[in-house]
């Protein structure tokens, strides 16, 4: 399938795998760029020397390019930014906040910049500062998000862009491809679906969470914060919500609580403090897979889809 993201990132298919802290690792990273989407490695809150080490590990295991998820609220941005100019990553894409002051050091360094974004408003300022492409993220996305569903965004962002759109949020097989590109998305990023593949080195427990998950089972916490976070409906992040609506949790006690809690999911498996952050499509994920099974159902069903207009 040709789209000018294909063409942008010199990829067989214009799947991006999410760069979802803690979980996003080389490993999982190489698996999607060998099947032919592009990987992404998780800078999150990492400190530089993993982050090196990690990229330099996703070239020994893959020839094809891959990329890294800027997180911009952590505290290392500035030189995570720098690292990935002096690995000579070729994409990047950036999270959780206003990459701007990067682009032109990226641009000029020949990296694809793609911010992911969660309003119209945003996703020009992203343009007019010289992003390659945008991932417009819908509600439905793990982790930290945005208002507006990935029905109603993609559509305004793709009106209101030149750039070509990358859809995310309740993507997770090939209809939800297929009802992207009809919205005008000319690729998908997907994370969830990914969570249960079997190169992601998450814990164990994590997969299970995920696999056996509900439609119902997924739940916002922490808009009292200014960081909504969605997540598996364990009995913790139930307890957050609770605390959180009734007054007897301040946002200050809810940060306390949730530091740490990602890694505490994601390594430890920890169902009584840690945080599986994952998308509201979980209910749909039933089955780990090889990454390279994942693209090509993905691909399959959604180019029958598509017909002539894939
Ligand atoms: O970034 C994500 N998803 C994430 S980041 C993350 S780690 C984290 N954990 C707790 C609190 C905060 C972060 C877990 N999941 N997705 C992309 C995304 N970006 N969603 C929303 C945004 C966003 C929000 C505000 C992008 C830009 C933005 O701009 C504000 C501004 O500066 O104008």
């Amino acid at each position: 399938m040709k789209t000018r993201i294909t063409e942008l990132l010199g990829c067989q298919y214009p799947i991006i795998q999410g760069g979802m802290a803690w979980v996003a690792e080389h490993t999982l990273a190489a698996a999607v760029s060998n099947a032919g989407g592009v990987g992404l490695i998780a800078g999150g809150n990492a400190p530089i020397d993993y982050l090196r080490d990690q990229i330099r590990k996703c070239k020994e295991k893959t020839d094809k390019p891959f990329g890294v998820n800027i997180m911009l609220m952590s505290p290392n941005a500035d030189d995570l930014a720098q690292l990935v100019i002096d690995e000579g990553v070729k994409v990047v894409t950036t999270g959780a906040g206003n990459p701007a002051k990067f682009i032109p050091a990226w641009k000029e360094a020949g990296v694809k910049v793609i911010p992911v974004i969660p309003s119209v408003a945003l996703a020009r300022r992203m343009e007019r500062a010289g992003a390659d492409a945008v991932v417009a993220e819908g509600t439905e996305s793990g982790g930290h998000i945005g208002e507006n569903t990935t029905m109603c965004l993609v559509p305004q962002v793709v009106d209101a862009l030149e750039i070509p759109v990358i859809a995310a949020g309740g993507i997770a097989d090939g209809r939800g491809m297929a009802a992207s590109f009809m919205l005008g998305a000319e690729g998908v990023q997907i994370g969830t679906r990914f969570l249960a593949s079997e190169e992601c080195q998450i814990h164990p427990t994590f997969k299970e969470l995920v696999i056996k998950a509900k439609d119902t089972d997924n739940i916002v916490t922490g808009r009292y914060t200014g960081h909504p976070c969605r997540g598996i409906k364990t009995k913790f992040a139930k307890q957050l919500a609770a605390g959180e609506k009734d007054g007897t949790l301040t946002p200050e006690r809810f940060e306390e609580l949730t530091l740490g809690a990602l890694r505490r999911a994601v390594v430890d498996g920890n169902v009584d403090s840690g945080s599986f952050l994952c998308g509201a499509i979980a209910g749909m994920v039933n089955e780990v897979k090889p990454c390279a099974d994942i693209v090509n159902e993905i691909m399959e069903q959604a180019q029958k889809l598509l017909g002539d207009r894939a």
